[in-house]
């Protein structure tokens, strides 16, 4: 990013911003995918682009599920691949978590855009070309998944998802993770772990957790994930959000 010095007070949110732009001239990301990001840019502004405690609480409890998980599956696309492809690689190497990319504007070319640019980053075995499984009950494109990836995943690692197939992975009997700065939105509301948190924060600190975590029973990681209460999380979120917006008319 050219004239802009690192102590900018919004030098953290323009990197990201260039990053959807490089991804957009990659062939990566969806020019929807700039719409997007500007909708979570707003709340993360209100939310002072710090993470909560519950949204930290609620990475640990991600990072548990993650840990208990026989088949634990990352899914990518194309603003995740643009902000966080090495951090997405190091949480699935950490927790042995299979990469698929799932994308809701899919096309084959932006498919395989975005595995070579995560194989460019280190990343290996990354599924979402061959899809002959489908998740019931979902009519869009998002539906097509790996048989061995996300069709067959117990927890299911979601940024940035719609609502529909948050739901159907919910009634395929899937643990959602869900990492979304719109506490309202029907992929929050509906996940077992709803993270409100930026991307950009929330996967480093999921795998902060992780290794911190990784090494205990099975019982004291299902204590962490029991203590998590989605409900408080959700609510914290949505009142500093409030909080925020009265705050700018001061
Ligand atoms: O690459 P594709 O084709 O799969 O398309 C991806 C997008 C993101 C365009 C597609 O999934 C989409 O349209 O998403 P939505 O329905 O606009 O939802 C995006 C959600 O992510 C919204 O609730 C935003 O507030 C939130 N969001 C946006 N940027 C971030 C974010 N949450 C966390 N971190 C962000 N950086």
């Amino acid at each position: 990013m050219r004239n802009v010095p690192s102590d900018h007070p919004r030098y953290a949110s323009l990197i990201l911003r260039d990053q959807l732009i490089s991804g957009i001239q990659n062939g990566i990301t969806s020019q929807h995918g700039l719409i997007a990001h500007g909708r979570g840019e707003s709340f993360d502004y209100l939310l002072s682009e710090r993470t909560l405690p519950t949204a930290n609480q609620a990475a640990r409890a991600a990072a548990a599920h993650m840990a208990l998980a026989t088949k634990p599956v990352i899914s990518v696309n194309g603003n995740t691949a643009a902000l966080v492809p090495t951090e997405i690689i190091a949480l699935s190497k950490l927790a042995s978590a299979t990469i698929e990319v799932n994308l809701f504007h899919r096309t084959e070319k932006r498919i395989k855009a975005i595995i070579s640019h995560l194989n460019s980053h280190g990343a290996t075995n990354v599924k979402g070309l061959s899809t002959p499984s489908r998740i019931p009950g979902i009519s869009h494109d998002r539906a097509k998944v790996a048989s061995d990836g996300l069709y067959a995943a117990d927890a299911v690692l979601v940024p940035l998802e719609d609502g529909d197939r948050v739901e159907a992975l919910t009634n395929m009997g899937k643990t959602t993770l869900v990492i979304d700065l719109n506490p309202l939105s029907r992929s929050s509301q509906l996940a077992t772990v709803p993270i409100i948190d930026n991307i950009a924060r929330a996967i480093p600190n999921i795998t902060n957790h992780f290794e911190n975590i990784f090494h205990l029973s099975s019982q004291e990681l299902t204590a962490i994930t029991k203590n998590f209460d989605r409900e408080i999380a959700l609510d914290e979120a949505e009142q500093t959000i409030r909080d925020g917006v009265s705050n700018l008319h001061n």
